[in-house]
């Protein structure tokens, strides 16, 4: 029945006939928990005051835990952090791969979502890749970055780059993964344990992607993210961690596999 078979109360101005709201359904959920499972979101900083504000507002409601890997820093990232109630673990030895090593050892979720603290990363779609996570039934969700539409956050150099080495990977791993790169993952905290991860630094972003790609058990998706420039300095060496993130990628896929 469309709105206009409905007539209009000259007196009122509502419409005459009487619409029944539905009754709001109740689930069997625990309301503290998304689905029934319990969210960890890890996020590595490494001197992020600035973004880590703004990631932390950003942060939805049902998240159950905030793990905040202070890698060193020496500015307020871990006093801010704390001030929104995150659970802040110092790292003291510095890289990328070591804060997220760190963290999943302190993680409980059944669920783990990674982010960088810079604020490059929407929080806001962590509900939209929690439901895509379960709806295809994966065990790996990987963030897409690509296509960028802020023309701000990403150079045509990091752009370039990162279409090599994603090329590598899909090439040497025979399936198709369009960000090798992308530092936000959704994932069943449970798979971590047939993982081999030896990466402390930058190459651990595309590590974890092998190993999910690796294991047959693991179910592994891609789906697009808006991606935005990060706040305060960004900690990459382009030239410097893209050559060795391609050597790191071929030294994995020749080696022998260690358990
Ligand atoms: N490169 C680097 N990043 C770190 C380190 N420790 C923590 N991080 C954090 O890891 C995230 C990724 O670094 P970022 O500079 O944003 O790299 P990009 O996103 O690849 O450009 C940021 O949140 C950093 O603060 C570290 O030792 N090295
Ligand atoms: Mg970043």
């Amino acid at each position: 029945m469309g709105i206009s078979s409905l007539r209009r109360d000259p007196i009122r101005g509502g419409f005459r006939r009487k619409i029944r709201l539905p009754r709001p359904v109740r689930t069997s959920y625990n309301d503290s928990l998304y689905k029934d499972l319990r969210i960890t979101v890890i996020i590595p900083c490494l001197n992020e005051e600035q973004g880590i504000e703004k990631v932390l507002i950003r942060m939805p409601a049902f998240v159950d835990d905030i793990i905040v890997v202070d890698n060193g820093s020496t500015d307020r990232t871990a006093d801010v952090a704390k001030s929104f109630g995150a659970n802040v673990i110092r790292e003291n030895v510095r890289g990328y791969g070591r804060a997220y090593k760190r963290g999943f050892s302190e993680a409980t979720g059944d669920i783990i979502i990674t982010l960088d603290g810079d604020h490059s990363y929407p929080p806001d779609a962590i509900s939209y890749l929690l439901e895509a996570f379960l709806h295809l039934q994966v065990d790996f969700l990987n963030a897409s970055r690509f296509p960028v539409r802020d023309s701000e956050a990403m150079s045509f150099k990091h752009k370039f780059g990162n279409f090599v080495l994603s090329l590598a990977m899909s090439l040497l791993y025979f399936r198709w993964v369009r960000d090798s790169q992308s530092g936000m993952w959704v994932f069943r905290r449970s798979i971590l344990e047939g993982f081999n991860l030896e990466s402390d630094g930058m190459a651990f972003s595309e590590e974890i992607k092998i190993e999910a790609l690796r294991n047959s058990n693991v179910r592994f998706s891609e789906i697009s993210i808006l991606y935005t420039s990060r706040l305060g300095e960004m900690k990459l060496n382009p030239w410097r961690d893209g050559f060795f993130n391609l050597y790191f990628l071929l030294k994995k896929r020749f080696s022998a596999r260690r358990k």
